[in-house]
């Protein structure tokens, strides 16, 4: 099967601008678009809807909402009206939600696992028109039901990182988007979603393995690389120690970083962060250097490639050449 490519839009941007780049998208090529969802950026949900009204074919799904900020009754609701108005091409894509924004509104990830698998399952039973009783260890519902059922079946997508959540989207998911952009990300990450999916009896092919990557292409491959900066220091910053070491990531880095980060400096966290961490945490550099590094992630069971942010130094140009290098050499 050919690879897949996805993008992410980060809705921070107006719609209407979002909106064009979803277009572009479309255009040169890309398979699925995921809108990424944090309170405080545009409602993914009007972004998704806005761009199923502008596009034909392209698959639209959240990247990712989470249970907490939003009850899983209405995420099926609101994933299944996006679903009627885009002819089907919705895909749900949830996780445990990020830590430290849904910490600014006061909610702590309580029983994350319990959280994702509980919602997931309500979903599902929603979906499939049921009225749903359930009482479990987070969710109640009594006599639940949605006014109207699907037309098609829509996938649901876990975003996971940490060994269990991968697991448990092995168990449920018919894809995992993993925030990664590294072969020994996926080769640590591939192996529980494998064995999640044979603990449910399943088989790791029929769940779509995709990397959501942070991209950064250029002819040039220092200016490339100088994009990723920022996005790089970013995932440095909030990644844990685990991941850190498992790319041998220097503590002093981690520290700089960090440091500048929690005083505004932006700019300056991006000049702290090293070449080795550009390269662990982030695909940059010229079109064949990238092509080069999703082969390697296919050869670890990557089936869908997630071109995120920042994707270039300038994001119009970068759609365009990830459209006519990147995603043919795939086909
Ligand atoms: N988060 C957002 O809020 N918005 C986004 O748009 C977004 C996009 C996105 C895309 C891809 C992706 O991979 C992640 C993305 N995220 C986004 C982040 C995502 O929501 C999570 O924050 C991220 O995946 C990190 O979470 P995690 O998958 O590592 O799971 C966390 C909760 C974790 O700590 N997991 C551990 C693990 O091993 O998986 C421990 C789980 C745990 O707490 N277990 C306890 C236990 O006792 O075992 C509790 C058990 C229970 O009952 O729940």
């Amino acid at each position: 099967m050919a690879l897949k490519f996805g993008i992410e839009f980060v809705p921070a941007t107006s719609v209407d601008s979002l909106v064009s780049s979803i277009v572009q998208a479309e255009n040169v090529g890309f398979d699925y678009v995921w809108v990424t969802d944090h309170y405080a950026n545009r409602c993914v949900y009007i972004a998704l809807a806005v761009a199923a009204l502008n596009t034909k074919r392209v698959k639209l799904g959240t990247g990712v909402t989470n249970p907490y900020h939003i009850h899983p009754a209405w995420t099926a609701a609101a994933i299944a009206t996006l679903n009627e108005v885009s002819n089907g091409r919705a895909v749900l894509g949830l996780g445990p939600g990020d830590r430290s924004t849904l910490g600014q509104l006061g909610i702590s990830l309580s029983k994350p696992l319990t959280t994702v698998r509980e919602a997931v399952e309500i979903i599902r039973k929603l979906w499939a028109g049921e009225s749903v009783n359930f009482s479990g260890d987070v969710f109640n519902l009594k006599s639940a039901r949605l006014s109207f059922k699907p037309a098609t079946r829509i996938p649901i997508y876990i975003g996971a990182q940490g060994p269990k959540m991968l697991e448990l989207a092995g168990v449920i998911g018919d894809g995992v988007l993993i925030n990664a952009s590294h072969p020994k990300d996926f080769e640590f990450a591939v192996k529980y979603i494998r064995s999640g999916a044979e603990k449910a009896g399943r088989k790791l092919e029929e769940i779509d393995v995709a990397a959501y990557a942070a991209l950064s292409v250029d002819e040039d491959p220092a200016k490339a690389r100088n994009a990723a900066r920022i996005v790089v220091a970013f995932i440095v910053a909030g990644s844990p120690d685990n991941v850190l070491e498992r790319h041998g990531i220097k503590k002093e880095e981690v520290e700089a970083v960090r440091q500048a980060i929690a005083k505004g400096d932006i700019p300056g966290a991006g000049k702290a962060v090293s070449d080795d961490s550009i390269n662990a945490f982030s695909v940059s550099g010229t079109p064949e250097e990238c092509i080069s590094r999703i082969e390697q992630l296919i050869k670890m069971g990557v089936t869908q490639f997630v071109a995120g942010s920042p994707l270039g130094p300038k994001k119009k140009a970068a759609i365009e050449v990830i459209g006519r290098k990147i995603i043919p050499a795939f086909k």
